[in-house]
């Protein structure tokens, strides 16, 4: 039920009516023939995956429940997917034995920019994380994405720091 996102939209569009031949869906075992990893290369480095590995992948995560959840939007007229997101619910003991949600990947095709579809794929992942039981969604970002996560009600956690190393 998309009624319940919170987000203002211009031009008609919504997460019931993202646009004009666009179909908003979760990501399926035939995507790999629908452009969705090429999508994610706008992102960051893909590397060589064949259909395979891709399917193998896909099936790894169906197989925990409640755990990933992958929205594309689907160029309908062309079958390609032209935007994604993805939210992983992480179970945690804390908060009552919570779990959080985090936003990762996100992506809009260059050719699909300024048609509001991040913000219909972030409305739709920040309403699931909290029907899901979330206790809190995050995502980490580059500098210049800090003021279009904002948009959503992401904020800096003061006093926190996203930390990493690379393998
Ligand atoms: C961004 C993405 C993250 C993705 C990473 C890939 C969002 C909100 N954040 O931080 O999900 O995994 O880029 O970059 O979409 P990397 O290849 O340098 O890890």
């Amino acid at each position: 039920d998309y009624s319940q996102c919170r987000g203002s939209y211009k031009d008609g569009v919504s997460p019931q009516n993202p646009g004009e031949g666009l179909s908003l869906r979760p990501l399926a075992l035939g995507d790999f023939h629908n452009g969705y990893l090429q999508l994610l290369k706008q992102l960051t480095k893909v590397g060589d995956i064949s259909q395979e590995q891709f399917e193998d992948r896909f099936k790894k995560m169906k197989a925990c429940p409640d755990t990933y959840y992958i929205v594309v939007l689907e160029d309908t007229k062309v079958g390609q997917i032209v935007g994604s997101a993805t939210l992983v619910k992480e179970q945690k003991f804390i908060h009552g034995a919570s779990a959080r949600a985090r936003v990762e990947d996100v992506v809009v095709s260059d050719l699909f920019r300024g048609k509001q579809l991040g913000k219909v794929l972030l409305d739709v992942l920040v309403l699931l994380s909290k029907k899901v039981g979330c206790y809190k969604v995050s995502l980490e970002c580059t500098d210049e994405m800090v003021k279009f996560y904002t948009m959503f009600g992401f904020n800096r956690d003061e006093g926190q720091n996203y930390m990493q190393q690379r393998f």
